[in-house]
């Protein structure tokens, strides 16, 4: 009962198994996980299965099978498809929210944005199935016709995180539905139940069997592992992946020696400076999202708060203050908590750890005392900490750019005061570490403003907001250590799941040929 996920234990069999979902029938495995409420880990909600290496074989033969209608299926077509999967999780969205919320314990508030972020992709994507234009373009000859044409990939494989079940994947899945690419998900182990309900929504909006497979896996990665895997046996066309760096590079090394190209969105340390003419009511509020909402379990997260010298104190102080108030709690039975627990036992000792990172580096402990416990918790604290795993919001002052908390991505409520000196030290300092997701910052003067969004490392930059928060038509994705150059989100996304197929088609009846000297030259 110490994890989100585990095997089953003696007596807890009579729990709801969910099974794998391969070329349209529900498949077990031999193994199983279970999957709990992440505020109360006494409430089981589900059994698992951990899908073997055969059965991630079958599921991508499927798909390969499969994809020789839905590739030529007609475009809008496709996309009237999509929107029908929009209309279904519009329909369902305040049971999957809650569901979500349950699951993986972020708000309910927030809940409903992550399932409102896959409405909005389908709403998207479903009028580009009208749109997914090639082009006509002139020739050097007067008897030939130059085209180009959007092609499918083929299988593509998607492996993603637990802190955005709904959202993330729907950000990979739609847009590689919509261009006619088949798929087998690995979603997280840290929120299986929620995955399957939107699988089944999928496949309600009027997917053909084998189109969308599911296959589940716990344990260190051995079903992502078995997925990864299928790229070598060629069996797939590309992997799509959101999670860790380390995670990334070993994916993107299979993908290259495979000649795929797969999409990576990875770990973030995102800087969010505040200068000497901010408003500083609204740094403030944003610097306390940026840290503390979702309970810091963003990729988008803030890492470290950046703070302009004569602005220092002032905003410290103001922070405090707030950081102080912050409620936190069961998030399913009080709607007023900014943050709920971690969304697993993993997830809260790897912030156990960062914080005593925070001990060695010596930096100045401002707010925080590790685990909320029943002893010690914060005022107003609504939840049961012997069945869930709280943090109390962490804030390191006198951090420098040298120490291992300002340069370590940490998920969880923790977040560093960094003191610079003007708006070019603040890129310098901002810039220094290796990720580069997310960034913001707080200014009205425009000079600074300019030079930052023109200086700063990243994929992402807010001027005056928090760094999360990424509307669905933006592209989404970072540069450096933080992914591969890909983007999610919006019509770039669409590079990542087609490749262009250059068409000539020549009338004259003669062999033509292009760089040669002609009549017409
Ligand atoms: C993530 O944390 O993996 O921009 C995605 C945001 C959200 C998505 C975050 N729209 O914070």
């Amino acid at each position: 009962m110490t994890q989100t996920a585990q095997k089953p234990q003696t007596g807890e069999h009579t729990v709801k198994r969910y099974l794998n979902i391969i070329n349209g029938k529900m498949v077990d495995s031999q193994d199983h996980y279970l999957s709990r409420n992440s505020s109360k880990l006494s409430d089981v909600l589900g059994e698992f299965p951990v899908a073997t290496k055969e059965q991630v074989r079958e599921a991508c033969i499927a798909a390969k099978t499969a994809f020789a209608k839905w590739s030529k299926t007609p475009a809008p077509i496709r996309g009237n498809i999509i929107g029908n999967i929009g209309k279904a999780i519009e329909r369902e969205k305040e049971a999957l929210s809650r569901l979500l919320s349950r699951e993986m314990g972020k708000t309910l508030k927030e809940a409903r944005g992550d399932v409102q972020e896959a409405i909005d992709t389908c709403h998207f994507f479903q009028s580009e199935g009208r749109r997914l234009y090639g082009q006509t373009v002139p020739s050097e000859m007067q008897t030939k016709d130059l085209m180009t044409f959007r092609r499918p990939l083929g299988v593509v494989g998607i492996i993603t995180a637990g802190n955005f079940p709904v959202a993330v994947p729907a950000w990979k899945i739609i847009p590689a539905l919509l261009t006619g690419n088949t798929i087998v998900w690995k979603p997280s182990e840290d929120a299986p139940l929620t995955s399957y309900a939107f699988t089944q929504l999928l496949i309600e909006g009027g997917l053909p069997d084998g189109v969308m497979n599911l296959v589940f896996g716990y344990g260190g990665g051995s079903t992502g592992e078995f997925l990864v895997d299928m790229m070598d046996e060629k069996r797939l066309n590309k992997i799509a992946f959101t999670g860790s760096s380390a995670v990334g590079r070993k994916i993107g090394e299979v993908a290259g020696r495979n000649l795929t190209h797969p999409t990576l969105e990875l770990g973030g340390k995102s800087p969010l400076v505040v200068m000497r003419d901010a408003d500083l009511d609204n740094a403030v509020a944003g610097a306390l999202w940026a840290a503390f909402g979702t309970g810091g379990q963003r990729c988008t997260s803030a890492g470290n708060i950046i703070l302009d010298a004569p602005i220092y104190e002032e905003f410290k102080k103001r922070y405090l203050e707030k950081v102080q108030q912050i409620k936190i709690g069961n998030p399913g039975e009080h709607d007023d908590v900014l943050y709920g627990p971690f969304i697993n036992e993993r997830f809260f000792k790897t912030w156990e750890a960062h914080y005593d990172l925070g001990e060695k580096d010596g930096a100045t402990l401002l707010h925080g005392k590790k685990r909320i416990t029943r002893d010690n918790k914060p005022e107003g604290f609504q939840g049961d900490p012997e069945e869930a795993f709280y943090g109390w919001p962490t804030v390191w002052d006198n951090v420098t750019k040298d120490m291992q908390i300002f340069q370590r991505e940490c998920f969880g409520p923790t977040i560093n005061l960094v003191k610079v000196d003007g708006i070019d030290e603040a890129i310098e300092v901002a810039n220094s570490v290796e990720y580069g997701l997310s960034s913001a910052i707080y200014t009205n003067n425009r000079e600074w403003a300019y030079k930052f969004r023109e200086n700063i490392q990243a994929g992402m930059t807010s001027i005056n907001n928090s760094t999360t928060g990424a509307e669905a038509h933006m592209p989404f994705g970072g540069t450096k250590a933080s992914g591969n150059g890909t983007r999610e989100s919006g019509i770039w996304v669409i590079d990542n799941y087609t490749y262009w197929h250059g068409v000539n088609d020549d009338i004259s009846g003669k062999l033509q040929l292009a760089q040669m000297e002609t009549e017409y030259a």
